[in-house]
């Protein structure tokens, strides 16, 4: 039974390039031989070859040429194509996934189309039927730089695990070029994270973020959260035992 990674986050906060790291190790330090999805229909070349491309249904370039579209009248037409062929584009996936460890799924530039239309919910729900999902958030590292922009992070991966209804395990991502001080503890520690953003922000911002992040506590129990490079391979075995561990607490490995 395959483990379907769904990788989300922002734009350009590193889900493609993620897919691909991942996959690599994946097939390196375990000899596994993952199946790789791409669901941008946006993107244009990929690090990976994947063994489902849903560019084969629809791309946002053609649409743009074909239809006179600007680009995010096409994404939007685009997401709405996926939606109506939702179901053979799920049952393509789980044929290619059936004899893999993993299915390692890249997800749309833009993260509401997969998280606030109808594509993502739709997706993750067949295809956990019978099978474990787990989805990653890539926390954007230019969010991670501020206490407040971490308790947005936070909240972010708490929306995603509400949409998805599946497992969520945050990474920080570009541990390469961004020192994030330390951020990923704080993430896990919500009283820590109070307590810097009351010595680092000042007013209405403090004030909010810090009664934000008191909510978020009561809502979600602790999590982990690792950082990684997909550039250099950075914190892959982090981001393999944290997935192990999401889908262990679960009770679906038993
Ligand atoms: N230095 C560094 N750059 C990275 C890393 N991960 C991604 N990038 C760069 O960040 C940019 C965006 O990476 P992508 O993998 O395309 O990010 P994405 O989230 O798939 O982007 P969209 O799908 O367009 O939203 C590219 O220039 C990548 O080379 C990383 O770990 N370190
Ligand atoms: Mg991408």
């Amino acid at each position: 039974m395959a483990v379907n990674v769904f990788m989300i986050g922002p734009a350009g906060c590193g889900k493609t390039s993620l897919t691909a790291a991942f996959g690599k190790w994946l097939e390196e330090e375990l000899g596994d031989r993952p199946v790789y999805v791409n669901l941008d229909p946006g993107v244009l070349s990929l690090p990976y070859q994947p063994s489902y491309d849903v560019r084969e249904i629809v791309s946002v370039g053609d649409l743009m040429r074909r239809k006179g579209l600007g680009p995010n009248g096409a994404m939007i037409r685009a997401a709405e194509i996926i939606e109506e062929r939702v179901g053979e584009v799920v049952e393509e996936v789980r044929r290619l996934g059936s004899g893999s460890g993993y299915v390692l799924v890249d997800t749309p530039g833009q993260m509401e189309l997969f998280l606030f239309r109808e594509m993502g919910p739709r997706i993750v729900e067949a295809l956990s039927s019978g099978s474990r999902s787990v989805a990653v958030y890539i926390v954007d590292p230019f969010l991670a730089s501020s206490p407040s922009g971490l308790a947005i992070s936070l909240s972010m991966s708490i929306i995603t695990r509400l949409r998805l209804q599946a497992p969520v395990i945050s990474v920080v991502n570009k541990s390469d070029i961004f020192d994030a001080g330390g951020f990923e503890e704080l993430l896990m520690d919500e009283s820590r994270l109070m307590e810097r953003i009351a010595a680092e922000e000042h007013g209405l911002i403090a004030d909010l973020s810090i009664r934000f992040v008191s909510f978020l506590k009561d809502l979600s129990k602790a999590m982990r959260v690792v950082r990684v490079s997909a550039k250099t391979g950075e914190g892959m075995p982090e981001l393999y035992n944290l997935i192990s561990d999401a889908l262990c607490e679960c009770g679906d490995l038993t």
